[in-house]
């Protein structure tokens, strides 16, 4: 039970006022937006336009073309510049930041926020160490910031209509990686159950984002399978992504989006690690299990990211970064190997002598 002194509830209150008075919002995400915030920010826009605004997804990329058929018609500003964003940003009379809590990751936008004089709302899931504005409606419990969404929009009081739904299903299972993530909890499903209730279409969802890869990305996925090496017994698995690669294939960067789980798919691994050459260097990507971390290995290159998924970028050559890798793996597997066995981790550093 709260009570009005509870701060929380408080902000929660004074957050769905903003949203319910508000007529102009404009909704941001993150550079790169995904299937979370274009989902949490479709249904967001489809439901405050039931309340008689007009909502503005504001985007510095166009709406990826996976996710077309679940942009708002009409309902997106595609800014190119600073002038525009200001334009985009202070036309609006709220800003509603979706899945994100950096302002870094606001990229383009975010001196327009800043220079913003209305109110500036957060609706995330995200941890962080600090809000993102006085009105940062954070829900670290939450497995996609959609279900985050959908708790406004009942408390708004906005029935869902099925696009609303298809929306919140798409953050759903962008988060939850099609509900296999350990983030897929009975709040999950309640609120599909929900999604379902109100028209919501999953195989609708599934073709829209499934059925739909290019010959070109196909080959692009034949030619990095070839890549792939196992080493460490079979519990580090390797597999790159050459510039020479998707020239060959036709395929593109968005193309490689699924491949680190074509190696973490392999039996018997415990931390793999997908390469992609890009412009300037290497871009890594890692995901682990079996109480091995992949943050730890990210951070080795200076990059980050969760224990079980983590990622970095290395300013150097292709071969040069596999080297290095495959050696920083392998110290992985001592180290949480050590941690495992309760032997106190003092130095990291080889010892001579
Ligand atoms: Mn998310």
């Amino acid at each position: 039970m709260t009570t009005l002194l509870d701060p929380a509830a408080v902000m929660r209150s004074q957050i769905v006022a903003a949203l319910r008075t508000s007529r102009r919002p404009r909704i941001l995400g993150h550079v790169g937006p995904d299937g979370d915030v274009l989902g949490s920010a479709s249904a967001l826009s489809l439901g405050l336009r039931t309340l008689g605004a007009d909502p503005k997804i504001v985007l510095l990329e166009p709406w990826p073309e996976l996710f077309g058929a679940f942009e708002p018609e009409g309902g997106t500003i595609l800014v190119h510049s600073e002038a525009e964003a200001l334009a985009a940003i202070h036309g609006g009379d709220a800003v509603v930041v979706v899945d994100n809590n950096d302002w870094k990751r606001l990229g383009g936008l975010e001196s327009a926020v800043r220079s913003f004089a209305g109110p500036v709302l957060c609706l995330d899931h995200h941890p962080c160490e600090l809000p993102f504005s006085p009105l940062h409606l954070l829900d670290v419990k939450a497995a996609a910031t959609a279900i985050v969404v959908y708790d406004v929009l009942r408390e708004l009081g906005i029935p869902l209509t099925p696009s609303m739904a298809d929306a919140l299903y798409v953050g759903i299972v962008n988060d939850t990686g099609w509900f296999r993530h350990s983030n897929t909890d009975p709040r999950v499903f309640a609120t599909c159950m929900d999604i379902l209730n109100s028209g919501g279409r999953p195989s609708r969802v599934a073709a829209e984002l499934g059925y739909r890869e290019r010959i070109e990305g196909k080959k692009l996925l034949g030619a990095f399978l070839a890549t792939i090496e196992l080493r460490e017994s079979g519990r580090v698995a390797m597999g790159h992504v050459t510039r020479a690669m998707m020239t060959e294939t036709g395929g593109v960067e968005d193309e490689t989006e699924d491949f680190v789980n074509q190696l973490r798919s392999l039996r018997g691994t415990s931390i793999v690690a997908f390469l992609r050459e890009t412009t300037g260097g290497v871009k890594i990507s890692l995901r682990s299990r079996d109480g091995v971390s992949a943050r730890r290995v990210a951070q080795h290159f200076g990059g980050g990211g969760h224990v079980l998924a983590a990622g970095a970028f290395v300013a150097a050559e292709l071969a040069q970064v596999r080297g290095e890798l495959a050696a920083e793996l392998r110290a992985e597997l001592a180290r949480s190997a050590a941690e495992r066995d309760g032997a106190p981790l003092v130095d990291r550093r080889p010892r001579y002598g």
